[in-house]
């Protein structure tokens, strides 16, 4: 238990720490209260307490009651303000249980500099103090953490105080498959369990043991020249994967919120008279991908509608990064490009160069994601730039960046074609910037001037 007391040392930092975990669990703040005249504090407005070794030592009041919006004065009993409270009272409007509220005299630095790295924010100032609150974790379950997408999300949610889980299929390499949330997972910030959208049991497993307040649904066999190859199994993971996770969540957690990761390749080659796609565009797959993409797309609607689910279509156009497979066009040029810039490689088998894409950052695009669950009501958004480009375009950039020309080095190889092609994809995100307010920090120029620097270090330069 902590005692009241300055923080001078490490010590006292882990210990004052490891008591703000423990005390967001809320019981001992209950039973204590039970003993007390509740009625007595309300008259007072009295709204929050502040312990010490089970001593009530402090307690504040409301100056200022708002719709959703809590404002704090604290008044304390001989307290220096380093102590640590609870938000206790259910009567009043929005009041969460578990949340943790706190003062911190404004000359306390070190208190400061810890309560943030906590996670705590300054929810109002007086003259002498910050009030800080820091809410009860949210959980989120995130299928396919280790992909691209489920890295930069994890990254994002953990930033938000979220309790992290995710689902990882198992692979003979282990070292690889983790690569990108390494970090993450060995600092403990994440919680990793086994599961495969085609075991629905392993989606019960794990759906009944968090109970998660929100399911991101990124698994997929995500490849569309792949799909070609391996129709059936891209429809078995792509598909009705998410028709088992749907009903492993109906089953065992109706309450989680859940988003689909649904694609810009569902549209096929479809485009609205002014060249955009939208959410309202007709969809008309062009490969085994977009056409299980479409499956899911719809039975999320569906179980939308009639179970009344918690579920959003996020319909993503094709977004990048360092951390893109280098198997996908974006970073298979500016990796090529950078070796043969280093000459380690002399050249680039490639496909199709007029196809166009409307490429965005993975970043920017997880906030999409994030944006989605917290509105109110469930709906399907386009998150895309606006801009499109060519994949000679792309080529034109990366290797006149590095001081080449990309016309003396790369090899058109029919391998890389696909048997239909999605010729252009230009999204019209409107309606996600307008309902949500996203906003898109990466242009396409930034964006692969990211890949290129990530693969200049990588080769040591
Ligand atoms: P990604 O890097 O290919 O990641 C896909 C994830 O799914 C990986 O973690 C993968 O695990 C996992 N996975 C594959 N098969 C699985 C299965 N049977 N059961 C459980 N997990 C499985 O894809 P991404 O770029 O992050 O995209 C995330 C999601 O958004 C995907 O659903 C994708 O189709 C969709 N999407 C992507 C874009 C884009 O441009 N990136 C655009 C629109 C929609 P392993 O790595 O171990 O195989
Ligand atoms: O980078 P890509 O493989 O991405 P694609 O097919 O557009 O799919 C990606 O975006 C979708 C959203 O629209 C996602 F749903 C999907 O999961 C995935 O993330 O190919 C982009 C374009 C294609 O037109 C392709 O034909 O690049 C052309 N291309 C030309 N040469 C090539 C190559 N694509 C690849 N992968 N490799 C080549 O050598």
């Amino acid at each position: 238990m902590l005692k009241q007391k300055k923080i001078t040392s490490e010590e006292d930092i882990e210990l004052l720490k490891s008591h703000i975990e423990n005390s967001s669990k809320g019981t001992k703040t209950f039973r204590y209260f039970e003993k007390r005249d509740f009625s007595v504090l309300q008259k007072h407005k009295i709204t929050f307490l502040y312990f010490n070794n089970d001593e009530c030592v402090g307690y504040g009041h409301l100056d200022t009651e708002e719709d959703n919006v809590w404002l704090g004065v604290i008044v304390f009993d001989g307290h220096n303000g380093m102590g640590y409270g609870k938000y206790i009272v259910k009567s009043l409007t929005n009041c969460y249980d578990g949340d943790i509220l706190l003062s911190v005299d404004k000359d306390n630095s070190i208190a400061l500099k810890i309560y943030k790295s906590l996670s705590f924010k300054i929810i109002k100032e007086t003259e002498k103090l910050y009030i800080m609150k820091k809410s009860k974790k949210i959980k989120a379950l995130v299928t396919g953490i280790n992909g691209q997408d489920g890295s930069y999300l994890a990254e994002l949610l953990i930033n938000k105080n979220y309790e992290v889980w995710g689902t990882v299929k198992r692979n003979s390499v282990s070292e690889t498959q983790s690569s990108r949330i390494e970090n993450l997972r060995d600092n403990g910030l994440i919680n990793l369990e086994y599961a495969d959208l085609t075991d629905m049991a392993s989606l019960i497993s794990i759906l009944s043991k968090v109970q998660p307040d929100e399911v991101y649904n990124l698994a997929a066999q995500s490849h569309v020249r792949v799909s070609f190859d391996q129709p059936i199994y891209t429809a078995n993971v792509t598909g009705v994967g998410t028709l088992n996770l749907l009903e492993a969540v109906r089953m065992v957690s109706p309450h989680s919120k859940i988003y689909q990761a649904s694609s810009s390749e569902m549209f096929g080659n479809t485009i609205d008279e002014d060249g955009y796609q939208r959410e309202t565009t007709p969809m008309n797959p062009v490969s085994p991908y977009g056409c299980a993409k479409v499956f899911s797309y719809n039975i999320c609607r569906n179980y939308r509608n009639a179970y009344g689910m918690k579920i959003w279509n996020g319909i993503l156009f094709n977004h990048e990064s360092p951390r893109r497979g280098t198997n996908f066009v974006t970073n298979k040029v500016v990796k090529a490009a950078v070796r043969i810039s280093l000459g380690l490689q002399e050249k680039l088998h490639i496909g199709n160069l007029d196809a166009s894409r409307d490429w965005g950052h993975a970043k920017d695009y997880v906030v999409a994601m994030w944006l989605m669950l917290q509105s109110e009501k469930p709906n399907d958004y386009v998150c895309a730039t606006g801009v499109s480009h060519t994949v000679r375009d792309l080529c034109e950039y990366t290797f006149s960046k590095l001081g080449l020309d990309y016309k003396d080095y790369i090899v058109i190889d029919k391998k890389h074609f696909r048997p239909e092609e999605l010729e252009n994809l230009k999204g019209d995100s409107s309606k996600l910037k307008n309902d949500l307010g996203w906003v898109q920090e990466y242009t396409f120029e930034t964006m692969l001037d990211e890949m290129i620097n990530y693969w200049l270090k990588y080769y040591g330069k």
